[in-house]
């Protein structure tokens, strides 16, 4: 078990907007039936649920960042939310939602402990800006906007141009990476563990380098965990499946090392969509992730 995590806030974030598919504001629902907050109880950590943050309206007036008001809104309301949870002492879980929820929460660790890393856990980068997004969702580009590369519009709610470092950034289990995206991240010295590496080097080692990457000279890692990053045979219930992905084996020994390295500040865990799911594998399946990222052991 993890010793330095005691109280533990749950934020959900009502907002599927970033994405072309419709559901994944459904996600924190699929996880809390999951038992998420009585297996919290259970595991001696003070957990409250801090409730769920809804987006607002479809917003059609920029095709190349879809949605943005209401995106813009929901994650001002997440980076409140979760700047007050760590000024409490808590430890911030937030559920998606789609990934763009991540630019609400990085922006709120990275500013309240100054320098953080992140470790993200997706099929894909998330690292295009409003140019070279070939879709315009913002759900493909939050890692891009907490890091400095823009959208600087995506993160303008936090008063701040203090960005996440990339050199202490690592993705892990990429393996759809948009051409402009791949250019980008390739010249912005973030470090990426594509599905090939965790083929070639096995997680073990993986997650090794990755911790090492996002906890060296930082105040501790942000988790942001994609569930596509997943075999979709596994986690069925997301609207960007990629095909050959991680095995559920290898996502809980990531989730267990991550644990181990007592590095964890906050944890995003998005893209559970129950719509496309079957009978809530891929919400329980998240939820229990979430379980061993915060240190539950197997023996
Ligand atoms: N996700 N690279 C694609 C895009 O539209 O930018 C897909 C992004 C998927 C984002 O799964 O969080
Ligand atoms: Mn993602
Ligand atoms: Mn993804
Ligand atoms: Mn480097």
């Amino acid at each position: 078990m993890n010793n330095t995590i005691e109280k533990i806030h749950v934020i959900g974030m009502q907002m599927d907007l970033g994405a072309s598919k419709r559901g994944v504001n459904m996600g924190p629902l699929a996880i809390r039936y999951s038992g998420l907050m009585e297996k919290l109880e259970e595991l001696s950590f003070s957990a409250s649920d801090k409730g769920d943050i809804l987006a607002g309206d479809p917003d059609p007036s920029n095709p190349k960042l879809k949605n943005f008001k209401p995106i813009f809104e929901a994650n001002r309301s997440l980076f409140e939310k979760v700047t007050t949870s760590l000024k409490e002492g808590a430890f911030p879980v937030i559920l998606g939602g789609d990934h763009s929820v991540a630019a609400g929460s990085i922006s709120a660790t990275n500013q309240f402990y100054k320098k953080v890393g992140i470790i993200w856990i997706d099929a894909h980068g998330d690292f295009n800006n409003e140019e070279s997004s070939p879709s315009g969702n913002m759900h493909g580009m939050p890692l891009s906007a907490v890091t400095g590369f823009g959208p600087a519009s995506m993160v303008a709610f936090s008063g701040s141009d203090q960005y996440v470092d990339p050199q202490n950034v690592a993705v892990v289990g990429g393996r759809d990476i948009d051409p402009g995206e791949r250019k980008r991240m390739a010249e912005s010295g973030i470090h990426v563990f594509s599905i090939h590496d965790v083929d070639r080097l096995g997680m073990a080692e993986v997650m090794k380098r990755a911790i090492e990457v996002a906890g060296n000279g930082t105040a501790g890692i942000h988790v942001s965990f994609d569930v596509d990053a997943i075999t979709p045979q596994e986690a069925p219930g997301v609207g960007t499946p990629v095909h050959s992905g991680l095995t559920v084996r290898e996502a809980f020994l990531a989730a267990e090392l991550i644990a181990e390295s007592g590095k964890l500040i906050a944890l995003d865990m998005v893209e559970i969509n129950p719509i496309l799911d079957e009978k809530n594998r891929t919400g329980i399946l998240a939820c229990e992730l979430i379980l061993s990222l915060l240190g539950k052991s197997v023996y």
